[in-house]
């Protein structure tokens, strides 16, 4: 039974896409069920419902054959009452009926008339690659501190795939990238997720932001995937104490000096600090006129003298620098 039927879709896949596979089996009630993949066109034959419960195709009509939705279902197949050949009525899409159930069965009925005959009709739907996986947000994002160790690690958004089994979400992939590893792992309930590790740490001063594209893939022949991207920004630490500049130096002026001690501190937390020690030197300007000793001088000198006498001495002082303290 498996056999053939796994069979049958591997060829339908290869050969047409649309073309499908049908299963009949007698169950001991009378019953019939078939198999086939959802998403057939409208009036694609599901089976020949005569021959499979050995009915006299010439007589349905007149015993006024028909399918019949058990409860208020759709009625989803049509009966060729000339030919005894069951077709698709409408677009059955096995994730709208049956969600993520891994068996989707739909019952309905044939009725027949004089005399009166019940049959039971299954379908079981089988599940193609219908549907892309897709993250629920465009971006996934995240603030991580760029003190964050190596090794730290970010739950990622699964992927979700309104299709089953292997055509449902098998992996994901990571762009790849300077800072982040992807690791994939899988939940008790069999559905993978990712999450994002730190492989090399960040520095926001060297880069404020990483954006990656991560992909989710499902398992089908072929297969479909979804992106998203995810922004990461980089929040700062407290990792740089202040920088001291060295304050300037005047050549030639070494005469008056002072040592400062500077301390530097952010207020960050922690705070970090660093200290300069700073020689200064106060170079001159020429900020006093000479001086002289005294207020006046009085000299007493006689006549006659002789040329190139001295009368008397006067001296001046000047407290600036160099040229600019030299007296003449
Ligand atoms: C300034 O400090 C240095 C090193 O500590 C020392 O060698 C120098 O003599 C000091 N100068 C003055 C003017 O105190
Ligand atoms: C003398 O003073 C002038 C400014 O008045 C200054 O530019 C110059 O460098 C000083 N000279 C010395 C030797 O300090
Ligand atoms: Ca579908
Ligand atoms: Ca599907
Ligand atoms: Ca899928």
């Amino acid at each position: 039974y498996n056999k053939y039927f796994s069979l049958g879709i591997s060829v339908a896949d290869e050969m047409f896409g649309l073309l499908f596979f049908v299963l009949m089996a007698h169950t001991a009630y009378g019953d019939v069920s078939y198999s086939f993949l959802e998403e057939m066109k409208r009036g694609s034959v599901i089976g020949n419902i005569a021959k499979d419960l050995v009915l006299d195709v010439n007589r349905l009509s007149s015993r006024k054959a028909r399918i019949d939705t058990e409860g208020n279902r759709k009625r989803y197949c049509d009966i060729n009452l000339n030919t005894g050949e069951l077709t698709v009525a409408e677009r059955i899409d096995r994730e709208e009926i049956c969600e993520k159930k891994s068996s989707c069965v739909i019952n309905q009925e044939l009725v027949l008339e004089n005399p009166l005959g019940l049959h039971r009709v299954i379908f079981n739907i089988e599940d193609i690659n219908d549907n892309s996986p897709q993250f629920k947000q465009s971006v996934i994002k995240f603030e991580i501190r760029e003190s964050a160790l190596k090794g730290s690690r970010y739950l990622l958004d699964e992927a979700h795939d309104a299709d089953i089994s292997m055509n449902a979400v098998q992996s994901y992939m990571l762009q790849e990238n300077e800072h982040f590893l992807l690791r994939v792992l899988t939940r008790t309930n069999g559905r993978t997720y990712g999450e994002l590790v730190l492989n090399k740490e960040l520095d926001r001063e060297q880069q404020k932001e990483v954006t990656l594209i991560l992909t989710a893939v499902d398992g089908g022949t072929p297969p479909r995937s979804g992106t998203v991207a995810i922004h990461v920004t980089v929040l700062d630490a407290n990792d740089n104490a202040p920088l001291i500049l060295p304050s300037c130096l005047i050549p030639g002026c070494v005469h008056i000096g002072y040592n400062i001690t500077i301390t530097a501190t952010d207020e960050g937390s922690p705070p970090l600090s660093s200290t300069k020690n700073i020689h200064l030197t106060v170079a001159d300007v020429n900020d006093n006129p000479p001086v002289f000793q005294e207020q006046s001088y009085r000299a007493h000198v006689q006549e006659n003298n002789k040329p190139g006498s001295s009368i008397c001495s006067v001296s001046a002082t000047d407290p600036d620098w160099r040229q600019n303290g030299t007296v003449v």
